[in-house]
């Protein structure tokens, strides 16, 4: 009953619409009502020749021209199909439009609260799932109006209409008739609650093997490179199987109940037609009303069906709806203050304070970090694997809120900030490169909306990516496979450093962003990055010699906390952790290096 009103809700957009389409219900139903009637009109009256009684009042009808009488009765039969097709053409049109409206208003909904999300979500929740999510469940809300308000509706007031008609013309025939009716609306409270159940259940397997299906197309290289193929594909498979049972249970299921039902409608059309043909033998019941029961039988018995398939239908799409609503429901965003303001960057100054932080509850990632990094310095954040690195600026990004502390801005609390003037002012190189399916150039000028080519070019040779796009079939212009899939690593990652560099903001994020480039290439770009960090507050994460030296401080993390701060200088001469480190990836200085790593220019000179 919840989520049925907060579907409900989905209505209000439209209820002018809505209100219209059930006056046409109405006017419907009347015409479906009158649509035996010229049938007992040319039977009684024109073969007959029974006197024509409406409402009380007697009508000259006998009076007419035989042919004129047929006319009339032929006339208003064609009147009354012709117009309950066309109204209900109108309100089909009205429905759909009103019920894909509201597809799309959840849709729209649904979207921007994923989008919305943390990465924590996201991680959380495999992307096919969501992707069903979206694409399917959310027709629910389509459903429940269509076959669900709508044939609710029109279904009673059909059968409350034939009910009283019937019984005004004769009421035992009307018992015999609706005899029935206890018993099929017995079956449908039955049935109906496992087809809900089951249908709920397909959904879930169905996304199942979406999520499957999704996971493995985006890791066909691994697949490929481990020869996985037969894994995977029976993995699919036994999902898809198993979601193909629960389909084929729950459409036997409905066939089954709709064969229930048919059998109960024909037991009722028996009674009636052996109860009838009686009357009509002992003069109770003319013959042109027998006609109008037995017609009004056949539709009376339509809308019951329709009602009984209404409630399995419900249940199913308030099962789906559940689907999307759980998701909704879901509330992992980082949050803004409602009356957050944008983000001002004076010198750029950014603080750490007492911040500590956890994926999980209780396995702390960061504990307790306190950290200055002076407006336009640079800082390099370095620290064995999973140390905390990324985690770290990920909290400057606000991806993720601490558990405790405060990051602060020139004097402003993130949490005080709007999460887009933040973003907006932050470039970020990440750690694994992303770009998307559309050309070099859209790729670089995503870091700057309205980027001119000149600036694409400027930023791609800041980057020392200009000559390989140049190179590319199309240059600038060549569009990408999917996840930057015609490229190297190296090249994918000069382009994100280019998608950075565009956009010209004041603080500069950059995770390993050399790390798939050779020293020579790197050397190349960090004269660029030199130009661009002076006034900048830069973070680095860096393995690299030639980062660390050219920091103005060095922030070590080692055991979820800030071990040693420092220029590179003053670490090495304090010969703590940071030398021990150093002189494990570097070799001992004074012993002739047998480098881990090409010695990059900068590298030698700290060398000899
Ligand atoms: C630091 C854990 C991870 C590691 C620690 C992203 C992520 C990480 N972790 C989680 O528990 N859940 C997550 O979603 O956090 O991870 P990091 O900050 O990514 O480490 P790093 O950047 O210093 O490492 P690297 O390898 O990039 O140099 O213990 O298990
Ligand atoms: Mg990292």
């Amino acid at each position: 009953m919840k989520v049925f009103w907060r579907l409900a809700g989905y209505l209000r957009p439209y209820r002018g619409a809505f209100l219209l389409c059930l006056a046409l219900v109405a006017v419907a139903s009347g015409l479906e009502l009158f649509k035996p009637w010229p049938l007992k009109l040319a039977v009684d009256q024109v073969i007959g020749k029974a006197p024509l009684e409406i409402m009380g009042r007697q009508i000259d009808y006998q009076t007419l021209a035989v042919s004129a009488q047929l006319l009339i009765a032929v006339g208003l039969l064609l009147f009354a199909h012709l117009g309950v097709g066309f109204v209900q053409l109108l309100n089909n049109y009205m429905t759909i439009r009103i019920g894909q409206n509201m597809v799309q208003d959840f849709r729209r909904e649904l979207f921007e609260h994923i989008q919305r999300q943390s990465l924590l979500f996201h991680q959380q929740r495999p992307t096919g799932d969501l992707l069903y999510r979206l694409m399917g469940d959310t027709y629910a809300v389509q459903t429940l109006l269509m076959n669900g308000v709508f044939t609710t509706l029109t279904s009673s007031v059909l059968l409350a209409g034939m009910l009283a008609v019937l019984l005004k013309v004769n009421t035992t025939l009307t018992i015999y008739a609706m005899g029935v009716v206890p018993l099929l609306f017995l079956t449908i409270a039955k049935v109906s609650k496992s087809i809900g159940n089951l249908s709920y259940e397909t959904s879930t397997r169905e996304s199942q093997v979406y999520s499957t299906a999704e996971r493995i197309f985006s890791s066909i290289p691994l697949i490929q490179a481990f020869a996985r193929e037969d894994e995977e594909r029976k993995r699919f498979l036994a999902e898809s199987q198993l979601s193909f049972d629960r389909k084929l249970y729950l459409y036997s299921l409905q066939t089954a109940y709709g064969w229930l039902v048919g059998g109960l409608t024909a037991l009722g059309t028996a009674l009636v037609i052996y109860e009838g043909v009686t009357q009509v033998l002992s003069g109770a019941l003319t013959t042109g009303e027998l006609l109008v029961f037995i017609s009004y039988l056949a539709s009376l018995y339509t809308p019951v069906n329709n009602l009984s398939n209404t409630v399995a239908d419900i249940r199913g799409s308030l099962s789906k709806a559940k689907r999307v609503l759980e998701i909704l429901e879901t509330h992992q965003e980082v949050k803004e203050a409602p009356d957050a303001a944008p983000l001002a960057v004076k010198t750029g100054e950014v603080r750490f304070e007492n911040v500590s932080f956890a994926y999980d509850a209780g396995k702390e990632v960061l504990r307790d970090v306190n950290l200055v990094c002076p407006g336009g310095a640079m800082t390099a954040i370095v620290g064995q694997t999973g140390a905390g690195k990324t985690s770290l600026i990920s909290l400057l990004l606000r991806f993720y809120d601490p558990q405790q502390g405060r990051i602060v801005i020139d004097g402003q609390d993130l949490k005080t900030l709007t999460l887009k003037s933040l973003r907006r002012q932050s470039a970020v190189v990440l750690q694994e490169t992303q770009l998307f399916p559309i050309s070099v150039a859209d790729n670089i000028a995503y870091g700057k909306s309205g980027a001119t080519r000149e600036e694409v070019e400027s930023a791609a040779k800041l980057a020392n990516a200009h000559d390989f796009i140049a190179a590319l079939p199309a240059g600038y212009d060549t569009v990408l496979g999917e996840k930057g899939a015609n490229l190297s690593g190296g090249q994918r990652q000069r382009i994100s450093i280019a998608r950075a560099l565009i956009k010209d903001a004041p603080l500069l994020i950059l995770d390993e962003p050399t790390s798939a480039l050779d020293a020579e290439t790197e050397s190349l770009i960090m004269e660029g990055l030199d130009r661009l960090m002076t006034g900048r507050t830069t973070f680095v994460i860096a393995h690299r010699l030639s980062m660390m030296q050219r920091a103005d401080q060095i922030v070590l993390i080692k055991d979820q906390r800030i071990a040693e701060v420092g220029s590179f200088d003053e670490l090495m001469n304090k010969g703590g952790e940071f030398a021990r480190l150093h002189a494990l990836q570097f070799g001992k200085p004074r012993r002739a290096a047998p480098a881990a790593e090409p010695a990059s220019p900068g590298a030698q000179t700290l060398l000899v």
